[in-house]
């Protein structure tokens, strides 16, 4: 690293942008039609385009992940008690909230640090109504355990597929299973639109409630079906998502390369544990989280602070947990003797730096920073 790499500091991600010259003629098309929002021919086309990369039927665009969460809810009526992780991004449990649900939190899996399968059936009540678990970095979830669990009990299944972009399992799509599945395109995740999100979902009849519900629930100008909100992505996020479309492969191969870097060099350091990329096939390399176990010289926040004060702006997620906000943490699922392994992993959990434009000697220097 040079002096002048020093002084900027790197950040847990950089969101990949296509050169500003090719969005030009996108932004003049969309000055010429004068159509700004509202499902305009951007919009369509982007559904299209992301439904043939994606490997899906059907895909409804949203402004953000959130709203297309608290609308896929909505979508599929949910009402009571819904079984989730607590070791997610907040938004995870707040569309519950905002639909007047009663969060259940189930601890994870130590090794994927997904819902663990096997404590979902405890956790059924006559209440239960659906399980939302959610591809963590994303990592594919026990999909046929959690689908056998959904299918006996009666209960719906939606993924929070926020990091799970572009991710595949045995059969195509992950973004294929449970009922539906809610996609993030923020700044900050694998593919953005500056803002953006999506749901997918498996008939047209359940992407037209969705269309419905994203457009106040106006069904034609004068028939309004159902008390639906502004949900809908602008022209200027659609068009920006077809051009970053062209880039995404290229993106995710460096991200690849970053990881594996990352993981040899980090393979025979004691205490530190990366997590399992379970075949190349299924990863995205979201996120490069590192647990930073009792082994190792430093506790996990001093490492953090280490790597802060050296410029290097990792972050804790998720700590802390979602159980432990106000808004949650009185729930009877919320008590630490439900939640061991989640607790443990959020108080060891650093993830690190990982961009399509961090350089091999970024890395390297987060890497000196670690194995000291
Ligand atoms: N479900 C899950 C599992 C999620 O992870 C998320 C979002 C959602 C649902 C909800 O989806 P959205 O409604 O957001 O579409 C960030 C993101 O804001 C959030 O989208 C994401 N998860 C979460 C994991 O991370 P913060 O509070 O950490 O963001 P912030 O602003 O601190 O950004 C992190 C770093 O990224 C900055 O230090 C620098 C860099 N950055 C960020 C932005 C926004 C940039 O370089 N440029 C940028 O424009 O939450």
């Amino acid at each position: 690293m040079t002096d002048s790499d020093d002084a900027q500091p790197i950040y847990v991600t950089q969101p990949y942008l296509p050169p500003l010259e090719e969005f030009i003629p996108y932004l003049e098309q969309i000055w010429e039609n004068r159509w700004l929002t509202n499902g305009g021919p951007f919009h369509q086309q982007f559904e299209r385009a992301l439904c043939e990369y994606l490997g899906v039927k059907h895909l409804a665009l949203f402004t953000n992940g959130t709203l297309a969460l608290v609308t896929a809810l909505q979508a599929l009526r949910i009402t009571g008690e819904v079984i989730t992780t607590p070791y997610s991004f907040v938004a995870t449990a707040h569309s519950l909230l905002w639909n007047g649900i009663k969060p259940v939190f189930v601890d994870i899996d130590p090794n994927t640090l997904n819902l663990d399968p096997n404590k979902i059936e405890a956790a059924i009540t006559p209440q239960t109504t659906a399980i939302m678990p959610v591809h963590c970095y994303g990592h594919p979830c026990d999909i046929d355990r959690i689908e056998r669990i959904a299918d006996n009990y009666g209960l719906k299944v939606i993924y929070d597929a926020a990091h799970a972009f572009g991710v595949q399992c045995n059969d195509g799509s992950v973004l294929n299973h449970g009922d539906l599945s809610v996609l993030s395109f923020h700044a900050t995740k694998v593919f953005n639109t500056f803002e953006g999100g999506a749901i997918v979902c498996h008939d047209a009849k359940t992407k037209q409630r969705i269309d419905h519900l994203k457009n106040f629930g106006f069904v034609d100008e004068v028939t309004v079906v159902a008390p639906g909100i502004n949900g809908k992505m602008s022209e200027f996020n659609a068009a920006l998502g077809l051009l970053q479309l062209k880039n995404i492969d290229e993106a995710l191969l460096k991200r690849k390369a970053i990881d594996a870097r990352y993981r040899q060099a980090l393979a025979g350091v004691t205490g530190i544990h990366c997590l399992l990329v379970e075949g190349e096939k299924v990863a995205n390399y979201a996120y490069f989280p590192i647990l930073v176990q009792s082994e190792y010289p430093l506790r996990r926040d001093e490492l953090y602070q280490k790597l802060q004060d050296n410029g290097v702006k990792a972050r804790r997620y998720f700590y802390p947990l979602i159980s432990d906000f106000p808004m949650y943490r009185s729930l009877p699922s919320a008590a630490e003797s439900n939640l061991p392994v989640s607790r443990r992993v959020s108080e060891q959990v650093i993830c690190l730096p990982i961009y399509p434009d961090l350089s091999e000697q970024q890395v390297d220097y987060i890497l000196s920073l670690i194995i000291g």
